[in-house]
């Protein structure tokens, strides 16, 4: 099964895992690191579950040379993880915290020695406190802030790491977070989302521009993209489905890639002013990307219903199969994803930077036998396959998650992890699945050293 399922994939092809700063680090108090909005948020009664927060995590900020160690031992060759701002600038801005700039020193460098290649996001949602007490990413500095942070990683790293990602999933701190109150900095902020948004896309855009003109390496974003599809043909239901597609995926595509915002966007939320969009932003956020990071977990089938913004409700049925975080699994609606995203905005290279799913794994004798991920995981390794046999260039698959971690609002509850982790032990269990991507990476390798 696996032997034929390679075959697809080329040899520069990057087989990896992603993990993210505040959902495994922990440490949060050490060397000089200031506050973000998710501990402030995670320590607020109510907003997260079972008061779950980041404070010790998976302890990967002291056991990270055993978690690359593990990586080593499953032959993955590329990691995917953020830089938390709060460790080089506490405040957001002004002085570095050289302590910060020396963890991810060690981080890299202990890496490259694994001879895995980093893959660094910039912001994966954890927005210095004092930043947020100016107007966070409702205050149009920040985007600014976010360059000098970028400008100041690039400095100390991009002579080893060559790979960046400005923004992790701007779609989810707009709505999750000024939106929804389901993420920090847990606001409800209708007449602010879409600046909110603008601002996460010019600090995208001001980040390339700054890496370009320094020579730092590639560099692209990753949104959480979601084909849609209608729950019947009628007028109503593909009517919803042409919104939410707005809504959730060419709200955010279209201003990077075409430089434009869906006309269609001013139907779902209130208009964003010129004064908020200023001349020559759009051009800033549209330059020319290294690739597109494509987040991709489960597809949405929308029926009509007047009472959200966007006219759409997700319609998932009773006898669905669905993960332990209730996501329909599809896995076909993956590779109609990629060609979708390839026929609607032209040849960039694409990067699945996440995919992965969550199960209620039990460990058992020093063993965890999650049948169903390993069901999830292969699944999807042939919708890739299938996207790249139809022509589609994609050029990378980082499995969402290396460790199993802190869930944002769910908290420990849910695990997405190929490694096991006892978070009263800190010892960590390769899982089947783990396994399972050992034997994928190792088949491949076999099949390309053999092909040269
Ligand atoms: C996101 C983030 C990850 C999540 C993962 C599972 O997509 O929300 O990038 O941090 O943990 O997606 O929900």
């Amino acid at each position: 099964m696996i032997r034929s399922l390679i075959k697809q994939f080329n040899a520069n092809f990057r087989w990896g895992v992603a993990t993210a700063a505040y959902q495994i680090e922990g440490a949060v108090n050490e060397d000089g690191r200031g506050p973000s909005i998710w501990d402030t948020f995670s320590h607020s009664p109510g907003r997260t579950f079972n008061r779950d927060n980041g404070d010790v995590s998976c302890d990967h900020y002291h056991q990270f040379r055993q978690d690359i160690q593990l990586m080593a031992q499953l032959g993955i060759p590329g990691y995917r993880f953020s830089v938390s701002w709060p460790r080089i600038f506490p405040t957001g801005k002004g002085k570095v915290n050289s302590r910060g700039i020396d963890f991810y020193d060690r981080l890299v460098d202990t890496l490259l020695q694994a001879n895995i290649h980093p893959l660094i996001t910039l912001y994966h949602w954890d927005l210095p406190e004092s930043l947020q007490e100016k107007g966070g990413w409702m205050n149009r500095d920040t985007a600014y802030y976010v360059r000098d942070y970028a400008q100041t990683l690039g400095e100390h790293l991009a002579d080893r790491a060559r790979n960046w990602i400005t923004h992790n999933e701007p779609w989810v701190v707009s709505v999750a977070g000024h939106l929804q109150r389901c993420h920090a900095p847990g606001l409800k902020r209708l007449d602010k989302v879409r600046v909110v948004a603008h601002h996460l896309l010019l600090s995208h855009g001001l980040t390339v521009e700054a890496f370009r003109a320094s020579g730092y390496g590639q560099i692209g974003i990753t949104l959480n993209l979601h084909p849609v599809y209608s729950a019947s043909d009628q007028e109503q239901d593909l009517e919803a489905q042409r919104l939410h597609d707005v809504f959730q995926n060419r709200w955010f595509l279209d201003p990077v890639i075409r430089g434009t915002y869906p006309v269609a966007l001013d139907q779902i939320l209130p208009p964003i002013s010129d004064t908020e969009v200023k001349d020559g932003d759009l051009a800033i956020i549209s330059q020319p990307l290294d690739f597109l990071g494509v987040n991709y977990y489960a597809p949405h089938k929308v029926f009509y219903d007047p009472a959200q913004l966007d006219k759409a409700s997700l319609l998932i049925r009773e006898d669905e199969p669905v993960t332990a975080m209730g996501w329909p699994i599809n896995a076909h609606a993956l590779t109609d994803l990629l060609v979708g995203i390839h026929q609607d905005y032209g040849p960039i290279p694409l990067l699945i930077t996440e995919n992965g799913a969550a199960y209620d794994d039990v460990l058992e004798a020093g063993q965890v036998h999650d049948t169903l991920r390993q069901q999830y995981l292969l699944s999807h390794w042939q919708a890739v396959r299938d996207a790249l046999a139809l022509g589609i260039p994609v050029e990378g698959y980082y499995l969402w998650s290396l460790l199993d971690n802190f869930e944002w609002a769910l908290g420990y509850s849910k695990r997405f992890g190929i490694i096991y982790v006892d978070y009263l032990t800190q010892r960590r269990t390769i899982k089947d699945s783990g396994l399972l991507y050992r034997n994928l990476i190792q088949e491949f390798r076999e099949y390309h050293q053999k092909s040269f």
